[in-house]
């Protein structure tokens, strides 16, 4: 017996030391909380690349020593320690092969005596070039910049070659913004709640400034500047005066000092009354000379404390905002004067075209445009108008805003939701680089043909989905979000699947069973939430307030706020006539356009009832009757999203479990939601259409009444409704 006791225990020990070396089984990648986004520097997979990438970098030489640069130097160091296993040594005396010399001509000799002229003229100021030549006879990859931030631009770039596994020879890159505004906008509260934030509380610890410095800032200023966002706007739209105060403006001029070396500028919103408020004045009045005095002096006030401010957003005479109209003046009498006060010291207005009357006169979508394209030219130089994608309200699918390209002497800036107050909140996949991909290349035909949102824009900015959850987003999926809208502010001309492979291959893994299936997924994420929320064109049909699950019957509240008001479904049919037998909002794009969207026969099936009132029984150019064709598109979204459960639950072995496990449990929510939207809005419909279900299409789980009633738990942030989950999966 004893031979075969030792045979058996020798096996163990030979498993057990397997086990234990690093090259003899695949081990399960480690687990990850989420709080290193996209800049997780893990050692190169790939054992010929990180052969490549160790013998390409031997030597960090970055010359120069202004903050930013050592911020620079300090990101290098730290992403090749992680990505190529040890440190790289900095040397400058003695150049070897594979040396990394990365600064400006102004701060490095070696970067000013290479011939890299026409490249830096190309990369403008905040832009950088990227190349390997030979320095001095050496081989050398160099990173140069006009300015430190675009050598931090640069850093940034090369560290994602590097994780996306991409080759370094031959490299030679030019790179520069597209666009020069590239903004979050945090929806932050000074109590420290987040507006239609669902990541936590707010990043920005007001009782604990200016003192006391969350290493956190600093991170968050890094992983901006890891996709060249330029700027921060700290506070809510729906402002709150007391940030202006000295008190809070200390605080503000503190987080500015930890975000200036990462090229991000602090940008505030102002409230309109501040003056008010404040200053103690009767009035807000932006013609009354005191007014006008006051935000000089307040202005004045906030460039001693932050020398680079950027300026302010203002949300004026919306949704109960105070405005200049409270004084029967102009939007552009309003931002003049702010403007007036920023003017000198180079800050700027962005004042927010989101504004629609108390009194709904006319269709909601088309009053944006009707009040400001009156104003157009009379804006001071350093207005920009800030316009939301569509007319509406950051919807799951929206028609681009008729005041892209509609404002020839007013510059605007498209402003994005970054967080999904519509589109499934925390829990949701929904990747929205291909919703901003589609109104970033719409053509608004305002200077001919080839007239693209992108290029009538100046700037984009995003409302953040950031807070203090350790993942900083809420989900491992809300980080790409994030994401996308920093790249594409960089370059609104790049794709959506581009961006999610760089996300993939830096969040996840370069593995292509990993790449492949996730990158497919998010493709298909925002058309399913699309199709199982507001397909054909529908839009607002959430719930009242929270927004976060279906509501097609809402009535309560003022009318353009309410669904019924959106959808106009009726015992003929469904959509709002926005044609020229309705509200002819249509009027408001550029003829091309316009006709496109006016005829029947050529207006995208996607936006359908966003522009008809179409019947029930009304064929479709897909040959379906529209009853058919919006069955069939609820179901697709809810097939789509199994689909992607299916999808991932295949990656098991290939993602850590901790993560692996978030998203299969909030893929498993989103099923059961995907259901609730489609039985409750397709019961909804039903009531109207008086139609049967087709052979074969599921029934709902219950009747419209249940679905009315049921009130979600009250967390405004998870609205969510445990009952959904248990009812069964048709
Ligand atoms: C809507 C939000 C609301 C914002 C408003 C705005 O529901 O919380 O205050 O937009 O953009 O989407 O001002």
């Amino acid at each position: 017996m004893r031979p075969f006791a030792s045979c058996r225990s020798v096996a163990l020990w030979c498993a057990l030391l397997a086990a234990a070396s690093p090259r003899s089984l695949p081990r399960p990648p480690a687990a990850e909380d989420g709080y290193d986004l996209w800049l997780r520097y893990r050692l190169v997979g790939d054992a010929g690349r990180l052969a490549e990438y160790r013998a390409a970098l031997t030597q960090l030489v970055v010359e120069g020593d202004s903050p930013t640069l050592r911020a620079a130097r300090d990101e290098l160091s730290a992403g090749l320690t992680g990505l190529l296993g040890s440190a790289i040594p900095a040397v400058d005396s003695v150049l070897h092969d594979g040396a990394l010399i990365a600064g400006t001509p102004a701060t490095s000799r070696l970067v000013a005596g290479l011939p890299l002229a026409d490249d830096l003229r190309r990369a403008g100021d905040e832009g950088f070039v990227l190349r390997a030549l030979r320095v001095r006879g050496q081989q050398a990859i160099v990173i140069a910049g006009n300015s430190g931030v675009g050598v931090l631009y640069g850093v940034f770039h090369l560290l994602r070659l590097i994780q996306t596994g991409a080759p370094l020879r031959g490299l030679a890159v030019v790179s520069a913004p597209k666009l020069r505004l590239r903004l979050l906008d945090h929806w932050d509260n000074l109590d420290r709640t987040v507006e239609r934030g669902y990541a936590g509380r707010s990043l920005w610890d007001w009782p604990h400034l200016p003192d006391s410095i969350d290493p956190r800032y600093r991170d968050y200023a890094r992983v901006n500047a890891s996709i060249g966002i330029n700027g921060t706007v700290l506070t809510n739209v729906n402002a709150n005066a007391t940030v202006l105060s000295p008190e809070y403006l200390a605080k503000v001029a503190a987080l500015a000092n930890v975000f200036r070396p990462y090229g991000l500028r602090v940008y505030l919103t102002a409230r309109f009354s501040a003056p008010i408020e404040l200053g103690g004045l009767a009035t807000a009045d932006p013609l009354d000379p005191a007014v006008g005095a006051w935000w000089r002096r307040k202005v004045d006030e906030i460039y001693r404390a932050v020398p680079d401010f950027g300026g302010f957003v203002v949300k004026a005479n919306s949704e109960g905002q105070p405005g200049p109209q409270d004084y029967g003046r102009t939007h552009a009498d309003g931002a003049n004067t702010l403007a007036d006060a920023l003017a000198p010291h180079g800050g700027i207005v962005m004042w927010r075209a989101f504004v629609y009357s108390n009194e709904v006169p006319t269709d909601r979508v088309r009053q944006a445009y009707d009040e400001f394209t009156p104003q157009d030219g009379a804006f001071r130089e350093n207005v920009l108008l800030q316009v939301k994608n569509g007319p509406l309200d950051f919807q799951p699918r929206e028609p681009f805003h008729p005041l892209f390209g509609a404002m020839s002497r007013t510059p605007l800036m498209m402003e994005l939701q970054i967080t999904k107050e519509y589109l499934g909140q925390d829990t949701h996949l929904t990747f929205l680089a291909p919703l901003w991909e589609e109104v970033l290349r719409a053509d608004t035909y305002a200077r001919g043909p080839g007239s693209t949102v992108g290029r009538e824009i100046r700037g984009l900015a995003g409302v953040a989905n950031v807070g203090s959850d350790r993942d900083w987003c809420g989900s491992d999926f809300n980080q790409a979000n994030w994401y996308a809208f920093g790249r594409l502010a960089w370059d609104y001309t790049l794709s959506s699947a581009v961006i999610a492979d760089e996300w993939i291959r830096m969040t996840f893994s370069n593995d292509p069973r990993v790449v492949g299936p996730v990158k497919a997924m998010m493709l298909a994420s925002r058309e399913a939430v699309v199709n199982y929320m507001t397909p054909l064109g529908l839009a607002h049909q959430m719930a009242l307030g929270h927004h976060y699950g279906p509501g097609p019957w809402v009535a309560r509240g003022r009318a353009d706020q309410t669904s019924v008001y959106f959808n106009r479904a009726d015992v003929a049919g469904l959509g709002f006539d926005r044609t020229a037998t309705g509200s002819n909002a249509v009027h408001q794009y550029f003829p091309p356009v316009r006709r496109r969207f006016a005829d029947r026969d050529s207006v995208p099936e996607t936006l359908l009832l966003w522009f008809h009132h179409v019947g029930w029984s009304e064929r479709l150019r897909s040959g379906r009757t529209l009853w058919e064709e919006l069955l069939s598109r609820y179901q697709a979204g809810v097939d789509t999203v199994r689909w992607m459960e299916r999808t991932w639950d295949g990656l098991h072995d290939l993602v850590d479990d901790a993560r692996f496990r978030r998203v299969q449990a909030f893929l498993r929510t989103q099923e059961a939601e995907a259901r609730w939207w489609r039985d409750a809005s397709v019961s909804y419909w039903q009531s109207f259409s008086h139609l049967p279900l087709p052979p074969g299409y599921p029934a709902p789980a219950h009747a419209l009444d249940w679905y009315r009633e049921l009130r979600c738990p009250t967390d405004p942030r998870k609205p969510r409704c445990d009952a959904l989950m248990n009812v069964g999966r048709p």
